[in-house]
């Protein structure tokens, strides 16, 4: 089959001894971070911060693959086409040349100026009663917000998604050239939820027709998606989306990398859950992700809260983890038992 896909331990929040450990002792070699706390971000990356970053996975033997998450602030005027723009733009290229340098290949990060959106983080929705993220758009309509502060805008009204466009392509057009000259992938999150707007503000990726404008807009080989397949679960008409994802920019090499998580329901209203209990085939998606000429890596996205969890959710997330690298193993091992039959087959032939 000849792909190298590969499961990393993902959404990690800093980079210390007990997380590095676990994932080593899972049998996982490779890390993604999201939004560290312990990596200083006032207005940019600075390249000493993160080799040390890069440095302390390098003790433990653990490959970065990834940070995902520039903060708000580093670029929310960027999205928004305000004032301060440039600068704010300068400082994204110059975090950018800084991951390079310190030898992380891929960013992960949004156009979304109100990010992600849950009307609930603690719905008993989930199996037995687990705790899970929901959202209803007839509450967010009512106003409940039920998200951690990242710094996402609620404020400044942006009725027209043309003109998120012309932020993202000015924004791009800008940031694309350091990240291909220092080595950096840019991958782009779908807006989460993908409705037309919230709050007043427009959202841009809300289906597979937005990134293939993208695509098209930027032809860039440092530019692709951050598959969340949890968003794409959540589009109208539920799991299709993802296979048609899949069969679109799987063969073009653009999932850069891929969130696997899965919801119950689509826009408007749907909660999260442990995969195997979503609106897909946990199998499905991965033989076809495997078929696909996906390359790229891929972790855990959200977990319910499962009783006696942490607040990062080890158990569910281990629970996932563990979940993906069965199938895999299962996949390929089925796969290499096929192509034995057909040689012994043609051997006996
Ligand atoms: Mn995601």
């Amino acid at each position: 089959m000849g792909n190298s896909m590969r499961l990393a331990f993902g959404q990690i929040r800093r980079v210390d001894r007990e997380t590095m450990t676990d994932a080593r002792q899972l049998g996982i070699d490779r890390v993604h971070f999201n939004l560290p706390f312990d990596l200083p971000a006032e207005k940019r990356w600075e390249y000493e911060d993160l080799l040390k970053f890069r440095e302390a996975a390098d003790q433990y033997g653990v490959i970065v693959e990834g940070m995902e998450n520039l903060p708000i602030r580093f670029y929310d005027k960027a999205m928004l086409g305000e004032e301060g723009r440039n600068e704010q733009i300068d400082n994204v290229c110059e975090s950018i040349r800084n991951l390079g340098r310190a030898g992380i290949p891929v960013l992960g990060y949004h156009f979304s100026p109100s990010f992600v959106w849950r009307t609930s983080n603690s719905a008993p929705l989930g199996r037995y009663g687990a705790k899970v993220q929901a959202f209803d758009l007839a509450l967010q309509e009512q106003g409940i917000d039920d998200m951690d502060d990242f710094g996402q805008r609620r404020d400044v009204p942006v009725p027209d998604v043309e003109f998120l466009w012309e932020n993202f392509e000015y924004f791009m057009k800008r940031v694309l050239p350091a990240a291909e000259e220092y080595g950096v992938t840019m991958a782009l999150h779908p807006d989460d939820p993908p409705v037309p707007q919230l709050s007043g503000i427009a959202r841009m990726f809300i289906d597979l027709e937005s990134y293939k404008r993208a695509d098209e807009l930027l032809q860039s080989k440092n530019w692709g998606l951050l598959f969340c397949i949890g968003t794409f679960s959540q589009m109208p008409g539920g799991a299709k989306n993802i296979f048609e994802a899949i069969e679109y920019f799987g063969p073009r090499k653009k999932l850069v990398y891929a969130h696997m998580r899965d919801v119950r329901g689509t826009v408007p209203k749907f909660h999260e859950c442990l995969l195997g209990e979503g609106n897909f085939d946990p199998f499905e998606v991965m033989y076809a992700l495997m078929h696909s000429g996906f390359d790229g890596f891929l972790l855990s996205d959200h977990v319910p809260a499962i009783e006696g969890d942490t607040p990062w959710g080890h158990r569910a997330r281990i629970n996932d983890t563990a979940y993906l690298r069965g199938l895999m193993e299962a996949i390929d091992k089925m796969e290499n038992k096929q192509e034995r039959i057909k040689q012994n087959e043609q051997t006996i032939g």
